[in-house]
């Protein structure tokens, strides 16, 4: 067989770049990488930053957005699109106006870089409520960004359920609360879809405020459901993703701790582990 001739499944992440590799489009492409499918990247936004600070970001023009998402479907049947960091309202537009109708979407719905930077200003923020909850086949917030956005306060687990409701009625075809900010049952993530709530747990890990595991997390399901999976498989199989990129995870600089999305590799190759 020619195994240039071997079919692969696509996947494109539309977010901002994190130059030190820690979040951001980069752990996307990692993450669709070790997933198993050819990730791209539409570059939607830049940030300078290390592992400790983000310290400026820069928007990309929306034609230009515009452009790089239909440069690419000219060529490629992409199973699934990703977004994360989108830092205006403009660009949130764009990016719901240039993806093609009927094509798979995780949102995640990043606002906050850690230390409190803005990733996506309010305008933005009402723009994703608006423009790209309704066509997302799945919203991935973590509870401070489920609370903030919906204006729930969360406190327990039947108000993280309401707020995963929440962003199905408007628009979602489903949604996942992300529980590693809980202080009630930690970890552990509340997934509703028309079919009703399910709980997805994971390993309880010893680290908390671990750096690129949403974009890990959302990426690890894009992947999956390029590869086909249903979307509550995609959902479990993300998980276990990132609960290893998570146990695994490391000290990229001192004091700070990324999640490693080539943890699978990593065992493999290097014997402390
Ligand atoms: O983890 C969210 C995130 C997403 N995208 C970019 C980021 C961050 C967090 O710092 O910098 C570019």
């Amino acid at each position: 067989m020619n195994p240039t001739k071997k079919k692969m499944a696509f996947a494109a992440t539309i977010a901002g770049s994190d130059p030190s590799a820690g979040a951001g489009l980069q752990v996307d492409l990692k993450t669709m990488t070790a997933c198993g499918v050819w990730g791209m990247t539409v570059v939607a936004a830049l940030t300078a930053q290390n592992a400790n600070h983000v310290v400026d970001s820069a928007s990309v023009s929306g034609a230009f957005i515009k452009k790089e998402i239909d440069t690419l479907e000219e060529d490629f049947e992409i199973g699934c699109y990703k977004t994360g960091m989108l830092k205006n309202a403009e660009t949130v537009g764009i990016v719901a106006d240039s993806i093609p109708k009927g094509r798979n979407l995780v949102v995640d719905p990043v606002l906050l870089a850690t230390k409190n930077y803005r990733l996506l200003d309010e305008a933005g923020q009402e723009k994703l409520v608006s423009d790209l909850l309704p066509i997302a086949t799945l919203v991935t917030p973590n509870l401070p960004e489920a609370s903030v956005i919906s204006g729930i306060n969360i406190t327990d687990a039947e108000s993280m359920e309401q707020a995963a409701y929440w962003f199905i009625d408007h628009g979602a075809k489903a949604a996942i609360v992300k529980g590693g900010h809980a202080v009630f049952r930690l970890g552990t993530d509340v997934y509703v879809d028309k079919d009703g709530m399910m709980l997805v747990e994971g390993e309880i890990s010893p680290f908390t405020d671990v750096h690129g595991s949403g974009c890990c997390y959302a990426s690890a399901i894009a992947a999956h459901i390029a590869l086909g999976y249903q979307l509550r498989d995609a959902v479990f199989e993300a998980k276990k993703f990132v609960s290893g990129a998570i146990k695994y995870s490391w000290e990229y600089a001192p004091g700070c701790r990324t999640m490693n999305p080539g943890w699978r590799q990593y065992k493999t190759y290097y014997k402390k582990y």
